[in-house]
């Protein structure tokens, strides 16, 4: 059997690129310098794939594939356009002095964020194929047989949006027929350059698909299979129903993932397909970094050898969510290491599997002194019950009455900048290089500094910025048991930054308070009432490796346990507003809506298991990034927060609009800035977006803040963009009274 995997980490094996980029866009490497960088990642990359009898071509990118094929395609927004390629694609990414960029939001079910194509009934698609040929090219070079890999039109279109002005009910899919013309001049151009096979990824197929929907894939592929041979791979769950239609179309192969959409396997076996058809076995998880279960993956791929003479071994998605390779991991406990898989462990697994003399070794189970017997009592003794007691509208009056706030009140997400001097004070800790004393010493400096700027500002609800922790996620992996956090182990979040997710490998606990110290010396240091900061139950496995031995559901619970206790440290503290963000609540919706019902209610319940244990005049706060929000809007009110703190201004208050509508209640506050971009909008642009905010929701309920935490901004846009922020809020505050 041969081996191939359906794409790989692309950010350099030491983050080579990531640094090489942001050198760049500083002004310190020029374009052919970060050209020389990426052609090296993109070498060590095909050195990594070579083990593969067959090799994924074209999956490097500067920033995102969403974003390449947009540019393929030639679908730019005017508004990005600029004298050289380089410049307009940075742009789109990034924004810059003149534009916006692009909208971010969330890949699948995944960590990593893509930039939303704006398409609209006169984009003027045209096939630009380079970056694929040279790719392409590269690795045909070495002598690898190698594949193309393209994001399919059907979910290119599907995860574009229309652009600003579009009609009313213009759909970007409306422009299937068009664009389908664009990637056949595309595929043409890889067959002239001496490709046979090219895999387009399609993977809003595993998400419900209407008829109309099937029908457009049925049209658009028929058409492609005329101009190449073409594998069609989808990575994030079964194609379900599109299944038979893609084969019906004439696609050459089928990718499946066998590890999260084994029905395919299933329908595939009933469908009676020709011998022939080529079908890749996604059969060691892209998505995850535990060992292959050889034993059990060599008997999927027997089922699939039974129904096709024409099988490769794969991974089920991209390899692009787990990081490169173990070998630096040399700080994991043993037992823990002999269960891990990374990328490069994982192409050696799929050339195990692809050797029919290879080991077929099955997974070990799961050691005894992982289990925490005392969590799994106590979660069982508390049953069902862990909802606040006093209702919003009553918690709402204790709470202004312990703290008073003007209307609109301002605040900050959490984190203040992580700057160089910050981080080289974590790294040198880390390396045992500063000890412990010192290392407080300083962080305690910056919470000062970051308290007394704050008064400066003139902020009403202050935090104390967060200079201690690398990560929301990991900071609090590091404290509880059950977790082990990586040295390496890095992922690529979007563009150039990468996120170390931490690995939950048993049952979780905490052992001692983990941030009370912090907020509490804030708190001495002002008047002002300081935020307590954590991060909820949902986005700490949303952000970690998850054991996939037990229920998520059960995993939250032990993990809202934790909280529950740093919680109620905090409130005993003497904290009044404690915020338990939850970016990722929309990350773990089940792609399919049949899932989701079950994902809202244990999810919303592990937040409230988390924060319901306070007393109504604490007030909880939460906070949401990194989404469209509409399809969890009833799960933001089922976490019964009293304030939500919501990204929105990328998608111009939207979603403002979209709470009011689903008859949220409590305390909202829309992001009026996007920290995602190096754009920093004046006082006057963000009293307008909150003056929407007001229209939507009346002055009670809204709050001024950021999108986000600032921890990747600097201070000197920082300082301008608060400074602008209070202002906003005063002048919409003053027209209100
Ligand atoms: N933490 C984790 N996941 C996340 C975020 C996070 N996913 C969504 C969102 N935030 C993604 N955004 C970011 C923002 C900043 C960074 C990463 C993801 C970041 N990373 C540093 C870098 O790449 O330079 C490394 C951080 C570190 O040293 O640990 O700044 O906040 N888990
Ligand atoms: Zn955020």
């Amino acid at each position: 059997v041969r081996s191939t995997a359906l794409g790989y980490p692309r950010i350099g094996s030491d983050r080579e690129l990531k640094r090489a980029l942001e050198a760049h866009w500083s002004g310190r490497l020029d374009a052919e310098g970060l050209e020389r960088a990426a052609a090296a990642v993109r070498a060590e990359m095909l050195d990594d794939l070579s083990v593969l009898d067959s090799v994924p071509t074209g999956v490097f990118s500067y920033y995102d594939h969403v974003l390449d094929t947009a540019f393929a395609v030639d679908a730019v927004a005017p508004r990005h356009r600029r004298g050289d390629a380089l410049a307009s694609y940075f742009a789109a990414a990034r924004g810059d002095a003149e534009a916006a960029p692009l909208e971010m939001t969330k890949w699948f079910d995944t960590n990593y964020h893509y930039l939303v194509p704006e398409i609209g009934p006169s984009t003027a698609f045209a096939a630009r194929p380079e970056k694929a040929v040279a790719e392409f090219l590269e690795a045909r070079e070495r002598g690898l047989d190698a594949r193309p890999v393209l994001v399919g039109p059907v979910s290119f279109l599907l995860l574009a949006k229309p652009e600003d002005g579009a009609p009313e009910g213009f759909r970007p899919l409306d422009r299937i027929d068009d664009l389908v013309e664009v990637y056949a001049e595309i595929l043409a151009a890889l067959g002239r350059a001496g490709a046979g096979l090219v895999q387009l990824d399609e993977p809003a197929l595993a998400a419900d698909r209407s008829a109309e929907e099937l029908a457009v894939v049925a049209a658009a592929y028929r058409r492609l299979v005329g101009v190449a041979e073409i594998l069609v791979a989808g990575g994030y769950g079964p194609f379900g129903e599109s299944l038979p239609v893609l084969l019906d179309a004439g696609v050459e192969g089928i990718a499946l993932d066998l590890v999260r959409g084994r029905s395919d396997l299933e329908a595939l076996e009933a469908l009676n397909v020709s011998r022939e058809t080529f079908v890749l076995a996604g059969v060691v998880d892209g998505r995850n970094i535990w060992r292959t279960d050889l034993h059990e993956a060599a008997r999927l791929i027997e089922r699939v050898r039974a129904v096709s003479d024409r099988v490769e071994v794969s991974s089920s998605s991209s390899l692009l969510h787990v990081p490169v390779d173990l070998s630096s991991e040399t700080a994991l406990e043993p037992e823990l290491l002999a269960r891990l898989s990374f990328a490069r462990q994982k192409l050696a697994e799929i050339t195990a599997l692809a050797d029919p003399d290879g080991p077929r070794a099955s997974r070990q189970a799961t050691p005894d002194a992982w289990r925490d017997d005392a969590v799994r009592e106590r979660l069982a003794a508390l049953g069902a019950d862990a909802d606040r007691r006093t209702p919003y509208a009553d918690r709402r009056a204790a709470q202004a009455e312990r703290v008073p706030l003007p209307p609109l009140p301002t605040t900050t997400i959490g984190s203040f900048p992580q700057t160089a001097e910050l981080r080289k004070a974590r790294a040198a800790h880390r390396q045992g290089l500063m000890i412990d004393a010192d290392y407080h010493a300083r962080m305690k400096a910056e919470v000062a500094a970051v308290i007394a700027e704050q008064e400066k500002l003139g902020l009403d609800v202050l935090v104390h910025g967060e200079p201690e922790r690398n990560d929301m996620v990991q900071y609090f992996a590091e404290q509880l048991t059950g977790f082990a956090t990586t040295a390496a182990g890095w992922v690529q979040s979007y563009g150039s930054r990468c996120v170390r997710p931490p690995i939950l490998f048993g049952d979780v606990a905490r052992t001692a308070p983990m941030t009370v110290p912090w907020t509490s010396y804030a708190q001495s240091l002002t008047d002002k009432p300081v935020k307590g900061m954590l991060t909820g139950p949902v986005t700490i496995l949303a952000w970690s490796f998850v054991r996939d031995d037990q229920p998520l559901a059960d995993t939250a619970d032990q993990v809202a346990l934790a909280l529950r206790d740093e919680v109620a440290d905090l409130e005993a503290a003497g904290t009044a507003i404690i915020q338990v963000d939850e970016p990722a609540l929309r990350e773990l919706l089940p792609v399919r809506e049949a899932p989701r019902a079950a994902y809202r209610e244990w999810s919303t319940r592990s937040f409230r298991l988390a924060t319901s244990g306070v007393r109504p005049e604490t007030s909880i706060h939460t906070h949401l990034c990194y989404s469209e929000f509409g399809v969890v809007i009833d799960a933001i009110a089922a976490l019964d927060a009293d304030v939500t703190s919501i990204e929105a201004s990328r998608s111009k208050m939207e979603v403002v609009a979209d709470l009011g509508r689903a008859g949220y209640a409590s305390g909202v506050g829309p992001g009026v800035w996007d920290i995602h971009s190096p754009r920093v909008p004046g006082a006057a642009e963000m009293a307008a977006a909150l003056r929407l905010a007001v229209a939507a929701l009346g002055t009670g309920r809204v709050w001024a803040n950021p999108d986000c935490g600032l921890k990747t901004r600097r201070y000197e846009e920082v300082v301008p963009a608060l400074e602008g922020l209070v202002e906003a809020a005063r002048t919409v505050r003053a027209e209100a009274a």
